[in-house]
């Protein structure tokens, strides 16, 4: 199984859709082993969006993640950093399909909902940015079995 970082932005706790967001995760089949409302420091942000420091959008970037609280979660599944990625859609909520997180509930790429790890180096180093391996839980679904062959 893998394990992915994902975020609700400030725009998705704002605009009220935690629950919707959640429920797309859970109805998939994804299992969620951490979760924890916060909010982010100046810090920890140009710390997670590091690979963008450069960007002419970094500055706007980081007050927008910093400016209201989040939810952050790791999620676990088979394939969970693609499937997740799948289910956000793409970075701009104008061009990203509907059906997706992004392309149902955004207009802006400045206003995206939601934030999901790209590869396996993303998803460890993000995973370890926001949670202590504690808060991280193991348990047992009797659902997997009818979600997994
Ligand atoms: P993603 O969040 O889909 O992984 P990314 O890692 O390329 O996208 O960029 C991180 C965030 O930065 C993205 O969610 C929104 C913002 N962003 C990306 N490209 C942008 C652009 N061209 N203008 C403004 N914000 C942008
Ligand atoms: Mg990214």
């Amino acid at each position: 199984m893998e394990r992915t970082f994902v975020m609700i932005k400030p725009d998705g706790v704002e605009r009220g859709v935690i629950g919707e967001v959640i429920s797309r995760i859970e109805r998939k089949g994804l299992k969620i082993v951490a979760m924890k409302m916060m909010r982010i420091s100046e810090e920890l942000a140009q710390k997670h969006y590091a690979e963008h420091k450069e960007k002419p959008f970094f500055g706007a970037l980081i007050s927008y993640i910093t400016s209201s609280p989040v939810v952050a979660m790791v999620v676990e599944g088979k394939n969970a950093i693609r499937v997740v990625r799948t289910i956000v859609g793409a970075t701009n909520p104008a061009e990203a399909n509907p059906g997706t997180i992004r392309g149902d509930f955004g207009m802006d790429v400045g206003r995206n909902i939601i934030h999901a790890s790209d590869s396996p180096e993303s998803a460890k180093r993000e995973i370890n940015l926001f949670f202590s391996p504690e808060e991280i839980l193991d348990y047992e679904r009797a659902i997997d079995k009818w979600i997994y062959e």
